[in-house]
């Protein structure tokens, strides 16, 4: 179901390594800084929380942060920070009570880290799910600033983008700053389309759970790779209709049954067709009916690991949903090209905060919380996954379709 396009090497990144615009320091900005450092000594350049840990892999990096899964409870938690943690507070002094007589050299783990992850490269899968029509293909190719909801050859730029009809992966690779990233795009038909839209989740719960169960197979192989190719859907975009009133009833069953097993991060779709005033309302009221249906959308507080976390992860959770804007098509604004939606009265520059607050989810998604995505999915929802299969019948056993649509409840 999938394809792979030629690899794409593309022009110097808008990207800054720097914390984004939604909360303070990246906790896991998955572009380290490149280049030598400031003091030119052995110390890395880039922060310790800015490396992948890679995930597909099974070398030290792979323990975890996050405690297993939700039936299990998550309070035993989160004894162990992120890969190299937060800070770099050096080791040239004296730390848990033992003093070091002279340097060692344990900091530059986070630059050996570094040097093996800009080798490897690392697997970022994002998936779009809501109504028909609401601009999800078109906010795939926004995020990526690419034509990645489709295979891009033989696709003329201006050409329309049809109707999503089937759940369709397309992947691509891309590289920035010599960070190599196979991205894969999962794009999902809208709901709503049909007379009885009962049930519409299961074939996107059977496409989650089929990707864990893959790599459920790949690793209790005697003989398993290196490192095992992650197809996992690492987060899923729900795109909310921009009523104004509420959230149908079919969001709030789509979210309630699957944010147990993805990461669900809710936007209001089309923002431009609501006014500022409408847009802080209906922003108000959706994250009430979220809080009062029991949804735990992405980042989800049980996981916050510390207080900065916590911190962190608050103000973006109380600027959420985000409201956005897709366009794959540029515009002369102020002698820049931009993206943005030309109207009768003006061009919606997508990525201007005035505008609208697509560079807010960007930033979240990719300069700030790309990595914590990849390991919530890894060390929860996959766990959780994997708990279950294994204590089915006492092992695995061939899937059966109700366990790829059930298992997540
Ligand atoms: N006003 C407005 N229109 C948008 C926006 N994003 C996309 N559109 C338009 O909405 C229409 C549908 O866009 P798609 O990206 O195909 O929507 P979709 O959600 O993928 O639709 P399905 O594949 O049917 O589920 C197109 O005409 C887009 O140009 C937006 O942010 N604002
Ligand atoms: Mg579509």
């Amino acid at each position: 179901m999938s394809d792979v396009v030629p690899p794409e090497v593309r022009p110097k990144p808008a990207v800054p390594a720097k914390p984004p615009h939604v909360g303070a320091p990246s906790p896991s900005s998955p572009f380290p800084p490149q280049g030598p450092t400031a003091s030119g000594g052995a110390a890395p350049a880039a922060p310790p929380s800015g490396i992948p840990v890679l995930i597909g892999g099974h070398g030290p990096s792979h323990s975890g942060s996050h405690a297993l899964g939700h039936g299990a409870g998550h309070s035993g938690g989160h004894a162990v920070p992120h890969a190299g943690g937060h800070g770099h507070s050096g080791s040239h002094g004296s730390s848990g009570g033992s003093t070091l007589l002279g340097y060692i050299g344990i900091d530059t783990i986070i630059e050996q880290m570094r040097k093996k992850t800009m080798k490897t490269g690392f697997d970022f899968n994002i998936m779009v799910v809501g109504h028909s029509g609401l601009g999800k293909s078109t906010l795939l190719n926004t995020l990526f600033k690419s034509q990645v909801s489709r295979r891009s050859a033989g696709w003329a730029r201006d050409e329309k983008i049809p109707k999503t009809v089937e759940i369709k992966s397309v992947s691509h690779f891309i590289e920035e700053g010599g960070v190599k990233m196979k991205l894969t795009v999962v794009d999902t038909p809208g709901f709503g389309d049909q007379i009885n839209n009962d049930n519409c989740w299961e074939p996107i719960a059977k496409y989650i759970n089929e990707q864990y169960e893959k790599f459920l197979k790949e690793e209790v192989n005697i003989a398993r790779k290196k490192r095992i190719p992650d197809t996992r859907v690492h987060c899923c975009l729900y795109f909310i209709s921009p009523t104004g009133h509420s959230l149908r009833q079919l969001d709030i069953e789509f979210m309630k049954r699957l944010s147990h097993s993805v990461n669900i991060i809710p936007v209001i779709a089309k923002a431009d067709t609501m006014t500022i005033d409408e847009r802080q309302e209906f922003k108000q009221r959706v994250r009430k009916e979220l809080e009062m249906s029991g949804i735990e959308f992405y980042p989800q507080k049980e996981f916050d690991e510390d207080m900065e976390d916590k911190s962190d992860n608050d103000k973006i959770r109380e600027a959420m949903p985000f409201a956005v804007v897709g366009s794959d098509k540029e515009y002369q604004v102020n002698g820049k090209r931009v993206l943005g939606r030309k109207t009768a009265w003006g061009v919606v520059e997508v990525e201007n905060p005035n505008h609208c607050e697509f560079a807010q989810l960007r930033d979240f998604l990719i300069r700030s919380h790309l990595q914590d995505l990849k390991e919530v999915t890894h060390n929860i929802h996959y766990e959780t996954y994997r708990a279950k299969r294994l204590n089915e019948n006492g092992g695995l056993h061939p899937i059966s379709s109700s366990d790829t649509q059930e298992s997540n409840l």
